[in-house]
C-alpha cells in the first residue's frame, strides 16, 4: 500500500534553510541569546531587514542542481521572526524595508521547481510577550527577570502557535514536513522555568497539523513521548550521522540527519570550518547507506542571496548527483 512517507524516503535529499535577522548579524542564529542582546538593541535587524538580492527562484535553481528534491525553511525561527504575512504578529517580513510575504515566494519557487515543501516552526519564541523567561532566552540575566515573567502566559503563547501554524497550513497549499524545534530543559534550572509538551500543548498542535494536512510528516521535536506510544513521522539526530539505522522499541524508524556547511545554521560570514565537498558527499552516502535521509543547510544571507561558499558546496553536489545519484 501507499504509504504518506514513500516520497519522503525515496527523496532522500533535502535543503534546510535558516534564515531570519539574524542572517543580518551574520554570526549564528542564537546571537540574541549568546549576545544576551536588548530587545530594543535587537530591533535594528528588523528595521534594516531589507533582502534586496533575494530571488527564490534562483534557491531552488540551486537546489535542485544538487540533487536536493525537497526543503524546510525557518518560517519562524527562536528570534520570533516570521517570514510570512502573520496576521497575528507585527513582527513579520511584511513589516520590514522588504514588506513582501518571503515564505510565500519560496513556496511558489519551489513548488515550480518540483520540490517539495516543508516549514520549520520554533515552539522557542524570544520576543513573544507571553513566553516565559528561561535559561535560554537572552534576558535571563536581567535584574527584573521575575518581574518581567508576571503576568506572561504560555496558555496564550501556545494558542499563538496554533493559530501560526493553522496559517502557514492553510494558506500555502499542501505543505509536505513540519519540522517543529526545541531544545530546552524541561525542568525548572536556576529558578527560571523550563519546558515541555505541556507548554507547548504538543498534542493540540499535532491535532491541528493532522486535521489540516492529512499527508504531512512531522518531525520528533514536540517533546512527545515514545515511551507513551508516541511515534513520529521521523525522527532527526541533528549534526551527527547515527553509525546504525535508529530504532525506537527495536522497530527501525525513519529518520533524517541534518547537517551544515561549516557550524552554525544561520549565516555567519567568519566561521572557518566548512567543509570540503569529500566530506559533504561522505554525510550524504552515509545517511543514505543507512537508510535514513540528510538535510543539508543552507545560511542565507541578510540580502537574500546563498554565500560563494555555500554555492561552491552545493555545486560539489550536483556534479557528484550527475555521475552517481
Ligand atoms: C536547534 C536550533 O536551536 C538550532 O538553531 C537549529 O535550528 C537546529 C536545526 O535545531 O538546535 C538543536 C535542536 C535539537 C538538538 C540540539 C540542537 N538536540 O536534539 O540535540
Amino acid at each position: 500500500a501507499e504509504d504518506k512517507k514513500d516520497w519522503f524516503v525515496a527523496d532522500r535529499f533535502g535543503m534546510f534553510i535558516h534564515w531570519g535577522l539574524y542572517a543580518l548579524g551574520a554570526r549564528h542564529e542564537w546571537l540574541k541569546n549568546r549576545e544576551e542582546i536588548a530587545p530594543e538593541d535587537y530591533e535594528k535587524y528588523f528595521e534594516h531587514f531589507d533582502p534586496d538580492l533575494y530571488d527564490a527562484r534562483e534557491w531552488a535553481r540551486r537546489a535542485k542542481q544538487a540533487g536536493m528534491k525537497y526543503a524546510v525553511l525557518t518560517s519562524k525561527h527562536h528570534e520570533g521572526f516570521c517570514l510570512w504575512d502573520s496576521q497575528v504578529t507585527e513582527y513579520k517580513a511584511t513589516n520590514t524595508p522588504i514588506g513582501r510575504d518571503l515564505l510565500a515566494e519560496y513556496v511558489e519557487a519551489f513548488r515550480a521547481e518540483g520540490l517539495k515543501i516543508g516549514f520549520y516552526y520554533s515552539l522557542i519564541d524570544w520576543h513573544h510577550p507571553d513566553f516565559t523567561i528561561d535559561v535560554h532566552h537572552p534576558q535571563r540575566n536581567h535584574p527584573g527577570v521575575e518581574q518581567l515573567n508576571s503576568g506572561r502566559d504560555m496558555t496564550r503563547y501556545a494558542a499563538y502557535m496554533r493559530d501560526q501554524v493553522r496559517e502557514l497550513l492553510t494558506n500555502y497549499g499542501k505543505i509536505d514536513i513540519i519540522w517543529f524545534d526545541f531544545s530546552y530543559p524541561k525542568r525548572e534550572y536556576r529558578g527560571l522555568p523550563g519546558k515541555g509538551h505541556k507548554d507547548w500543548e504538543s498534542d493540540k498542535l499535532l491535532a491541528l497539523v493532522r486535521e489540516l494536512q492529512p499527508g504531512i510528516m512531522v518531525n520528533n521535536r514536540l517533546d512527545l513521548l515514545e515511551e507513551e506510544g508516541y511515534l513520529p513521522d521521523m525522527t532527526t539526530p541533528e549534526q551527527y550521522t547515527p553509525r546504525v539505522a535508529p530504532t525506537i522499541k527495536g522497530q527501525e524508524v525513519t529518520w533524517e540527519a541534518c547537517h551544515t556547511f561549516s557550524g552554525s545554521w544561520g549565516y555567519h560570514r567568519d566561521e572557518d570550518t566548512w567543509k570540503d565537498p569529500d566530506q559533504l558527499i561522505k554525510l550524504l552516502v552515509d545517511s543514505v547507506s543507512l537508510g535514513g535521509n540528510l538535510l543539508m543547510n543552507v545560511g542565507p544571507t541578510g540580502r537574500g542571496t546563498f554565500d560563494e561558499r555555500a554555492n561552491q558546496a552545493l555545486e560539489a553536489y550536483g556534479e557528484w548527483m550527475r555521475l552517481h545519484g
